[in-house]
């Protein structure tokens, strides 16, 4: 019998982390959050711990910190644009001229109430600016101010069912080989206050060549899950089905589906 226990229990311990976590979301100190990441003892308990509090895990995780923002003297001055030429077809092209009046975002799947949604709809909702930075697995990186509708506004309008597990972003362009591009991201990254559907960069409209008239913007992920032209968003169970199941068109050519940062 040790009357006083060295070890804290594990009620003592998350709640320590969870007062901890909840100074840090009050003062933003990223520094915190970073030894709370490296403190083993912190980790494996939090791993071990049920599903309920998975939450707390994500909260101390890498995953849940918040991609570093820069000032506006940090943009680039040149951003190189990658991937697939831009969808060329007469509809996108009489769009782009036209200002995307017959352009629609359809959002379906595991929701509750599937919406669609003009370019115009899209920008009436609250929005986010960010000065972030993108990285290419190709090994360039680029600064630039982002802005758009964070993708939990989308949620709270069309409410995820209970059985919805990612999100897939459907995009216009397609490869050589006519195969479209498309993207998927689980709930907890599309929750992410920087994640956003982006109609400005550097305070115009997203150009063609990036990605006009939406793209998505995972900023704590590499470039290829940032989905350009984007026109239908779906809330599924499992990406198994789709394309040749691994959740991307890189995902499907070998890359990792989790491109953290
Ligand atoms: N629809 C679509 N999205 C895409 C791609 C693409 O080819 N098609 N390429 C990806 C890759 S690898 C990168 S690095 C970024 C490039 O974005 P940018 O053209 O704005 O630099 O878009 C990503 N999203
Ligand atoms: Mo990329």
């Amino acid at each position: 019998m040790r009357p006083n226990n060295p070890v804290p229990s594990r009620r003592t311990f998350l709640t320590a982390a969870l007062q901890g976590a909840g100074l840090l979301l009050l003062s933003g100190c990223e520094g915190l959050f970073d030894r709370l990441h490296q403190n083993k003892k912190v980790l494996s308990l939090l791993e071990s711990a049920e599903a309920a509090n998975r939450f707390l895990l994500r909260l101390v995780s890498r995953r849940g910190k918040l991609a570093q923002e820069f000032s506006e003297a940090d943009i680039s001055r040149y951003f190189k644009a990658n991937g697939n030429p831009p969808p060329l077809n007469m509809d996108y092209i009489l769009n782009t001229m036209m200002g995307w009046p017959t352009w629609r975002l359809e959002v379906a799947g595991l929701v509750e109430q599937p919406m669609q949604f003009s370019l115009a709809e899209l920008q009436a909702l609250p929005a986010r600016t960010q000065i972030t930075r993108h990285d290419c697995v190709e090994g360039w990186s680029a600064i630039a101010k982002w802005k758009g509708v964070p993708l939990v506004e989308i949620m709270k309008r069309v409410q995820p069912k209970p059985e919805a597990k990612f999100v897939v972003f459907y995009c216009m362009d397609t490869d050589q080989d006519g195969n479209y591009y498309y993207e998927s991201v689980d709930l907890y990254d599309a929750a992410h206050p920087q994640t956003i559907l982006a109609y400005e960069m550097n305070g115009e409209p997203v150009p063609v060549d990036h990605g006009a008239p939406l793209r998505l913007r995972v900023e704590t992920q590499l470039g290829y899950k940032m989905a350009k032209y984007i026109h239908r968003v779906d809330f599924v169970a499992s990406h198994k089905e789709i394309g040749q199941g691994r959740g991307g068109y890189w995902e499907d050519r070998g890359y990792e589906w989790y491109a953290g940062i």
